[in-house]
């Protein structure tokens, strides 16, 4: 049994072997080749854990889950935050062929329940700290509404369900059953701009690749001491080159709960961290700290600094060099695959004013007009692009898939760049209905869709609405029946379940939504409504 997702076609998939992309090798190399080494892999709080002690926490996971009836070819659902377990957990499955959707921790409910609903999942991995877990009421329902689940298992949790428990019980006559190198080894989050949350499959192959090139443009090596302060499911700090990246080059990973100053300054000074991976708006809070506390002493012992996520202002992206001190890169990828970097080597002008090059020779990008059609070096249009770490097609969503991908397999991620003479590409705007809330995704149809199940909202309209720190929030423009505050409405999505990082910044009640001649909602006119306002 496998699970099932849509492969690359034969000739393309030669040449991604044959240019050597594609080793066909499990991702769990990534940490058995160190096996036996005593460096230490991860730093979590108190915890130094070396490659050696987590190899084998993986195997003791693993052969309790097999003892357990996992077998190649389901799925699980995880949800665990910035802590080893994470790590832990993500290659254990791996090395049973189990399949995993990574929930963010930020999610509630909603968003469980509609992976849970894509993938049918055996297991379930989640953490009694996480406000749903507390108690068993959302998991008795969790359980009941999807029957898939055998196993559950808990961080923190009692007897035959502890995590905790499962990660120090010997292994024994344990096999390595990963899928195969071309399968699915697991599930990456889309941000999505559709009613509810697409998965992305993505192959041991594929992934090996994203990480292994990625280290090569980073120069990730054992000495590297990476800062992972974004949630770690995050497939920017899972693998470009970020965690799995630093266990290919056997380097040290320390995490953090959050991006703030106050947590993360100390953590570089006392760990010597040398990379650490931001977004946008936590690069704004930490200048601003600098300048509050006088000096960037703290951090003297970073080299490289990458933001990505979010459209970094290249007034902001001059300010790196000169307060932090440091180098930074622009990162502009996907959880859909295609990744550009800044190379350490560019001039600073490119660095500060562009979003990077692709990693691959052989990541096919291009810019299309309205109409599907190329456009002439330089001017903005539709990015899209195939490759051998690009997925081909979201999980169990042909509709979705058929808008997705053109007919020679490109993938459209919906933003608007241009591509100068030398490759480099500027992110230009957004066409895609999503808010990119600082590097947070929100979906605008699936804010929408809980909105209308109020029962005084008759229509909504979610759409951004800049921001100096996040760069983006969100505003709900809502015609309703009885009058509806913000609060009122924050508080009805919440109770729907719902990440908090959804919930609208803004909420406007209007008579009517505007609308264009072809009688959508009119989204470029809401926004112009609130720049305006904004203004005035
Ligand atoms: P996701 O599909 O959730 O993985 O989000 C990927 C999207 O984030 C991209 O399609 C862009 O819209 C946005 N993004 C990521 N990195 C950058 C960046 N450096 N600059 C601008 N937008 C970015
Ligand atoms: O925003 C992203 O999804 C992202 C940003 C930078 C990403 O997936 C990545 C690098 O790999």
């Amino acid at each position: 049994m496998s699970v099932e997702f849509t492969r690359w076609p034969a000739d393309l998939a030669a040449r991604y072997r044959e240019k050597g992309y594609w080793q066909d090798l499990p991702l769990t190399d990534i940490l058995t080749r160190h096996a036996n080494s005593d460096a230490v892999a991860v730093i979590d709080g108190e915890r130094e854990i070396t490659y050696r002690q987590l190899n084998r926490a993986v195997d003791n996971l693993a052969s309790t889950l097999q003892r357990q009836g996992l077998k190649q070819g389901e799925t699980a659902l995880v949800q665990l935050g910035n802590i080893v377990e994470f790590y832990m957990t993500l290659f254990a499955l791996l090395r049973i062929g189990v399949a995993p959707v990574n929930a963010l921790f930020s999610h509630q409910r909603t968003e469980l329940n509609a992976y849970a609903d894509q993938i049918e999942p055996s297991l379930l991995i989640a953490d009694r700290t996480h406000a749903l877990f507390a108690d068993d009421s959302f998991l008795n329902t969790f359980i009941e509404n999807h029957p898939s689940v055998r196993v559950v298992l808990l961080r923190g949790g009692e007897g035959e369900h502890s995590l905790d428990a499962a990660l120090t019980q010997a292994a024994d006559n344990f096999t390595a059953t990963p899928t195969p190198a071309d399968e699915v080894a697991f599930f990456q989050l889309s941000g999505g701009s559709t009613g509810t949350p697409k998965l992305i499959p993505r192959t041991h192959n594929d992934y090996y690749y994203s990480i292994r090139r990625s280290n090569e443009i980073c120069h990730f090596t054992p000495e590297t001491r990476f800062l992972c302060a974004i949630p770690s499911a995050h497939n920017y700090v899972m693998s470009s080159p970020g965690a799995l990246g630093v266990f290919l080059a056997e380097g040290t990973v320390v995490l953090a709960a959050d991006p703030s100053a106050t947590l993360c300054f100390p953590l570089i000074e006392k760990h010597q961290v040398n990379v650490a991976a931001l977004v946008p708006p936590a690069v704004s809070l930490w200048l601003q700290a600098i300048a509050e506390w006088g000096d960037n002493a703290s951090l003297r012992s970073l080299k490289l600094l990458q933001v990505g996520g979010a459209r970094l202002s290249a007034t902001l992206a001059a300010r790196i060099p000169a307060e932090i001190g440091c180098q930074l890169q622009q990162v502009f990828g996907m959880a859909e695959g295609l990744v550009n970097y800044t190379r350490l080597d560019d001039s600073l002008e490119r660095i500060i004013n562009t979003q990077g090059r692709p990693m691959c020779p052989d990541d096919e990008v291009w810019v299309a007009d309205e109409n599907g059609e190329p456009l002439p070096r330089g001017e903005v249009g539709r990015l899209m692009t195939r490759g051998p770490y690009t997925f081909r097609g979201y999980y169990k969503s042909p509709q979705h898939n058929a808008s997705a991908f053109d007919a020679n397999g490109f993938y459209s991620s919906g933003d608007l760049i241009s591509i100068d003479e030398e490759g480099y590409i500027t992110v230009q705007g957004r066409e895609k209905d999503q808010i990119n809330r600082g590097g947070e995704k929100i979906a605008a149809e699936e804010i929408e869709n809980l909105l209308l199940k109020h029962e005084s909202v008759v229509h909504a309209a979610l759409v951004s609405m800049e921001d100096d720190l996040m760069g983006e929030k969100s505003c709900a423009y809502l015609v309703v029946k009885e009058p509806l505050r913000a609060v009122q409405v924050r508080r009805f999505l919440r109770e729907q379940g719902v990440a908090d990082f959804k919930l609208p910044d803004r909420v406007e009640c209007v008579d009517e939504l505007p609308l264009t001649h072809v009688g959508k909602v009119d989204k470029k006119q809401l926004r112009q409504w609130l720049a305006s306002r904004a203004l005035g």
